[in-house]
């Protein structure tokens, strides 16, 4: 048995699933989890102590590679000063002033603990706002585990949301409406209804919890139209887009602009940091100046800001890594879709930057029904085929893949060399 194994064995008798987040639990894939010891750039080492090329990124986090020098540096000394005071720092100030200096459409922003806590306490802001209840989300795209977004996505746009969690009364998602990604019209019919209800349409600018789906043409700046015409907020959920897509994420990358904008992963560094923020009329309804009561005792922790400020920094001098990382994206990924293509495969590699999908169907990508198309045996096999080979992809077909600055040409055309095997 591997100590990865009986790691597993233990950990099930005393976490649910063995795991501390679902998917880690690679049961979507017919397998169990590597224990991972360490990492070092582009690599994993699990307990057993074998490397993998890692496509995960802690889930995004990771834009720098693993243990990055300058990071843990900076951290390592910050924990000489202590870890959590629960009182104010220069460290969030630092980190504010970094994260408005870098977004030109937040005026202000909060430092919460995760995306889920950014998300839901944007939703409530939302709300506070405009003193309006409803809010519109997509079919597929995932904004963390609050319960107003657990929302089994109603069939047709006209259904309100039912919880697809137990624990969630349907009382909690009776105000969450569905549309379908990449459907404006799906959006419009909510607004056609009951308009002046919807206090904010929350999405993910590229969908990345249901593989990797680009927006279409227009498909932003359609839902920008239209909360516009009716009051509503637009909040792009940047919790994976944020500083990957470049330093001003997918509103900078798109040319469209939020109302608020939440964050998550690369903002933290590897640590537990999540955000939200935005232009200064709205925030300022956050307490303790406004009636939207958010709070937190680690929010803003120094060692998570230090972890958080270190790795942006480094991003905003070198705005090179940008194009080097998303012409990496667009070389490897277009490279995939050229393996299945010679292979006479009809499958679909999708991406933008440094995040991409590859989805076992022939079908184009566009929302979640046309994902879920995919053969998710077949994504399983491969997966397990190519962890055999040293290569750590996300275990759910509904992941994105990640690159970090970390990779290079060479690891990724040995990467290329095991799929091209394994297709033909
Ligand atoms: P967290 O609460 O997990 O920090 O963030 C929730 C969240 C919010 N918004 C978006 C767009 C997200 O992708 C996420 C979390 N992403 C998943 C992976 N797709 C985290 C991995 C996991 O759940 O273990």
């Amino acid at each position: 048995m591997t100590r990865s194994e009986s790691l597993f064995q233990k950990a099930v008798k005393v976490i649910p699933g063995g795991v501390n987040s679902p998917v880690r639990a690679f049961g979507s894939i017919g397998s169990t989890p590597k224990f991972i010891k360490s990492a070092q750039g582009a690599y994993l080492y699990d307990e057993d102590g074998n490397r993998y090329l890692d496509f995960v990124g802690s889930w995004g986090p990771m834009i720098l590679g693993h243990s990055h020098k300058t990071v843990v540096e900076s951290v390592t000394e910050a924990c000489q000063r202590g870890l959590s005071f629960g009182a104010a720092t220069a460290l969030e100030v630092e980190m504010a002033e970094l994260v408005c200096g870098m977004i030109p459409s937040v005026e202000m922003v909060r430092m919460v603990n995760s995306g889920t806590e950014a998300v839901m306490s944007a939703i409530r802001l939302a709300r506070g706002f405009t003193r309006r209840d409803k809010i519109i989300k997509f079919n597929g795209c995932y904004h963390g585990h609050s319960d107003g977004l657990l929302v089994q996505a109603g069939s047709g746009a006209m259904t309100s949301g039912v919880p697809d969690s137990l624990g969630v009364p349907a009382e909690y998602t009776k105000d969450t409406l569905s549309a379908d990604y990449n459907n404006l019209d799906s959006v419009r019919v909510h607004f056609q209804r009951c308009g002046e209800e919807i206090a904010a349409v929350i999405v993910e600018p590229v969908a990345a919890n249901m593989g990797v789906i680009p927006p279409e043409p227009g498909f932003l700046e359609g839902l920008r139209k239209l909360c516009d015409q009716y009051g509503a907020l637009l909040i792009f959920d940047e919790v994976i887009t944020g500083f990957r897509l470049g330093l001003e994420g997918a509103q900078g990358y798109y040319g469209v602009t939020p109302d608020l904008t939440v964050f998550g992963k690369i903002i933290g560094g590897g640590m537990p940091v999540g955000a939200y923020g935005g232009k200064r009329q709205i925030m300022e309804l956050v307490s303790p100046v406004g009636g939207v009561y958010q709070a937190g005792t680690l929010s803003g922790n120094p060692i998570a800001m230090t972890a958080g400020i270190a790795q942006l920094t480094l991003l905003k001098e070198h705005p090179e890594y940008y194009q080097q990382l998303n012409a990496m994206g667009e070389w490897f990924y277009g490279e995939i879709q050229t393996i299945v293509k010679e292979a006479d495969l009809p499958y679909q590699v999708t991406h933008v930057g440094s995040l991409g999908c590859l989805y076992f169907t022939g079908q184009k990508i566009v929302d979640d029904k046309s994902a879920k198309t995919s053969d998710r045996k077949a994504f399983a096999h491969f997966c397990n085929e190519m962890l055999k080979q040293g290569l750590y992809l996300a275990p759910s077909q509904f992941e994105a893949m990640f690159l970090s600055l970390a990779h290079t040409r060479e690891m990724l055309e040995q990467a290329l060399k095991c799929m091209e095997q394994y297709f033909q």
